[in-house]
């Protein structure tokens, strides 16, 4: 018997993990912390993650202890044991789901973060946003032949995506060629698990 505990704080990478906890439906502690006072920093935090980010997934497995970082593995690992149904299993569309879910966790949420972390340099943090907002568009250009990034069903590239682009929906609403990623979000949002972890680990900016 597995024990999960969440280690997060209202942040994007803190609600993947969140959602991914939540289709599973599995139980689990959830221990919130704060990065604006610094809790990533402690010396207990950075037993579990010495990088000093959330979320951090801590998996107790009968006499093992493991404390998983990284908001993607959290979600690939949950999904993959628990949600397989979310996971194409044809090599070939798991490829293109995959390759949505790294774009997802990578160049837009390292973007994104750098955006915010730069907003006292006016230039460089718009110009880092608007090469996020073209990645984004460029992986939202594949709803036009379905409801969902990998077709008519949701799957992992879906949820992976959704954190950032429910932070940024008041600067999607701005443009004029976003209104299919927003309506996408509303057909997330809809989603139970969504609605579970935005409670208690959404943040809109
Ligand atoms: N790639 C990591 C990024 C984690 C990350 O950047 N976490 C932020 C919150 S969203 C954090 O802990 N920041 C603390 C800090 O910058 O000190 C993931 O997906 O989990």
């Amino acid at each position: 018997m597995r024990d999960y505990t969440l280690v997060y704080a209202r942040s994007g990478n803190s609600l993947r993990a969140a959602i991914a906890l939540e289709l599973c439906q599995l139980n689990f502690k959830r221990c919130e912390i704060s990065v604006s006072d610094g809790d990533q920093k402690s010396s207990s935090f950075l037993k579990l993650n010495p990088a000093g980010y959330v979320p951090v997934l801590i998996i107790k497995d009968n006499n093992t202890e493991i404390a998983l970082s990284q908001s993607g593995a959290i979600m690939d690992f949950l999904l993959s044991e628990y949600r397989s149904d979310l996971i194409p299993t044809n090599t070939i569309e798991r490829a293109k789901c995959y390759s949505h879910f790294y774009a997802s966790i990578s160049d837009i949420a390292i973007q994104n973060a750098l955006a915010r972390y730069l907003h006292h340099h006016e230039e460089s943090s718009n110009f880092i946003f608007q090469r996020m907002l073209n990645v984004l568009l460029a992986e939202f250009s594949s709803l036009q032949s379905g409801e969902y990034l990998c077709g008519d069903k949701v799957s992992i590239a879906d949820y992976a995506h959704f954190p950032i682009v429910y932070m940024r929906e008041d600067q999607l609403r701005e443009m004029s060629d976003a209104q299919h990623i927003l309506d996408w979000l509303n057909r997330m949002k809809e989603d139970p698990a969504i609605i579970r972890s935005i409670e208690y680990a959404g943040i809109q900016l």
